[in-house]
């Protein structure tokens, strides 16, 4: 029998100082899950699963945890929300461990 563990990570980023706080402030997401996530950016009202909102910013790809994605994101002016929600699959829970690792980066990278 499959058995899965569904989480919600929520993650609010108040008050950035300076030009963090400027409506249009660029940042990098980047994310894994064992064994799959779902991720939002200010999300609405959630219907169904959630991908038809506009805060929907993609789903892991597979089940592969030990390569993270990125994703290039645009901040507005305050306070933002970052949704996460994640699934852990299989069989036994205590065989079974579940992770789920974020980073939030605001701003650009130097350049190389
Ligand atoms: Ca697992």
């Amino acid at each position: 029998m499959r058995t899965s563990i569904f989480c919600a990570l929520l993650l609010v980023l108040p008050c950035l100082s300076g030009a963090a706080q400027q409506a249009g402030s660029p940042a990098e997401i980047r994310i894994t899950a064992d064994n799959t996530y779902w991720l939002w950016l200010n999300p609405g009202t959630l219907t169904g699963d959630g991908t038809s909102d506009p805060g929907f910013l993609g789903s892991s790809p597979s089940d592969d945890w030990m390569t993270p994605e990125y994703y290039r994101v645009t901040l507005k002016e305050g306070a933002n929300v970052i949704l996460v929600k994640a699934e852990n699959i299989g069989e036994s829970q205590a065989g079974n461990p579940a992770g789920l690792i974020a980073e939030v980066r605001v701003g650009t990278r130097p350049q190389a």
